[in-house]
């Protein structure tokens, strides 16, 4: 077992902390206002790399593993979860269905264009299909050597300004999972649109849209993997999408933690600093020791999913652990600050914000329970 990690994985981890540091903590208030993502930051990003971090090299991409993609997504939700979750939506579940799933010639004509930062979204959840996802409604029916898509998708992260949509629909009048199929469909494909912004409680810095999909013909080259097969397709890229944000998790945990820090330090009451008083020092031990627990479970599903080895059980449980710590961290580092957490001058109310959602996209914490649960029963205890 080498818990070190390799020369490469400590630049770009380096590399990706500097530019966080410089270039996006400087606007994550002001993007957390206003919602706004300046051009310049966007153009900024797509020079760095940070839209092509999981897509191959020969398409233009820095071909990361798991393992680095995920201590680089640390460092970005360090000290902007919202501009995070932009990333890893485009180089997990916007990417992994065309790079796992889509035809050689379709590969060749859109992972160079997503690999260069035009933006992909990835479209599954419907008004009445969340958790359930198997129950969604969008129908996508054949006519000729097309599909043609009608119906609503919710939650769509990247949606306003994605040039690339995955989308799953089913033939009519089919049921659970097996009619499912998978698309990539492009921006301007007359009949989807965006029909409306979220005005969310945090990661105001990401945009979640509704997209409406009315009549949308896509050629049936533009499915992905097997007729049929988009449940499965959307389940794989998820369960590479949960580490991604396991990993963000424990960033906006840190950034609590370490904020935390800074205060508990400076702040004097009864005559001697936070930081020197029992009760705020087991509050930090917790903290650290949880943060660092999902770190580990993190790193060890992304290692599994490098070596090609299951890791759906190991995604749900770092997703799960490393979003229940981030709250209790940003609870934590709240009560630390006493009211001055309760306000917007100091960074963890954002945070606090920020890592609410974690629990719930991706998959709720529930869900994750349920996906372990069943590995657990049927017999997979260690
Ligand atoms: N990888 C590959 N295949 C998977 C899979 C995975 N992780 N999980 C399930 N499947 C396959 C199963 O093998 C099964 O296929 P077969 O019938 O061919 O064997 C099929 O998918 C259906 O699986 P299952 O019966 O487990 O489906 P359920 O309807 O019970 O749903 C859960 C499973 C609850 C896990 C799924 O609906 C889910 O993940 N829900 C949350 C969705 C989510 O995360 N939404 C957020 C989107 S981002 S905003």
């Amino acid at each position: 077992m080498d818990f070190e990690l390799s020369e490469n994985q400590r630049l770009l981890r380096d590399m990706t902390r500097d530019f966080a540091a410089r270039e996006i903590a400087p606007l994550a208030h002001a993007m957390d206002a206003t919602g706004e993502v300046p051009d310049a930051l966007l153009a900024k990003m797509r020079e760095a790399g940070f839209f092509g971090l999981a897509y191959p090299e020969r398409y233009g991409g820095l071909g990361l593993d798991t393992v680095t993609y995920g201590l680089v997504v640390e460092e970005l939700a360090r000290q902007s979860a919202g501009i995070c979750i932009m990333v890893t939506v485009h180089n997990s579940v916007g990417y992994y269905p065309v790079a796992g799933f889509g035809s050689a010639e379709l590969q060749a004509r859109y992972l160079p264009r997503m690999a260069a930062g035009e933006l992909a979204a990835f479209c599954i959840s419907e008004p009445n299909a969340g958790s359930d996802a198997a129950a969604l409604a969008s129908t996508a029916r054949r006519e000729g050597d097309d599909y043609i898509l009608d119906g609503s998708k919710v939650w769509v992260t990247n949606g306003s300004r994605a040039r690339f949509f995955v989308i799953l629909a089913r033939t009519p009048g089919t049921a659970g999972h097996r009619g499912i199929h998978a698309f990539l469909v492009e921006r301007d494909t007359p009949g989807l649109a965006v029909a409306k912004k979220e005005d969310k409680l945090g990661l105001r810095a990401s945009d979640t849209v509704v997209i409406a999909l009315d009549g949308v013909r896509v050629p049936a080259t533009h499915r992905l993997g097997e007729e049929g097969g988009g449940f499965r397709i959307a389940m794989t890229a998820l369960d590479g999408g949960r580490i991604g944000v396991a990993f963000q998790a424990i960033g906006i945990g840190r950034a609590c933690l370490e904020e935390a820090l800074k205060y508990a330090r400076q702040r004097e009451t009864f005559g001697r600093t936070l930081a020197e008083q029992p009760v705020i020092q087991h509050k930090i031990a917790d903290m650290t020791t949880e943060l660092e627990a999902a770190r580990l479970l993190a790193l060890r599903a992304a290692w599994l999913k490098d070596e090609g080895r299951p890791h759906t059980r190991e995604a749900a449980m770092a997703k799960l652990f490393a979003t229940e710590a981030a709250g209790r961290a940003a609870d934590e580092a709240l009560q630390i600050h006493g009211g001055y957490g309760y306000v917007k001058e100091y960074p963890v109310e954002r945070y606090y914000r920020d890592a609410r959602v974690t629990r719930i996209y991706e998959g709720t914490s529930e869900i994750q329970r349920l996906v372990i649960a069943r590995q657990t029963l049927a017999g997979r205890v260690g």
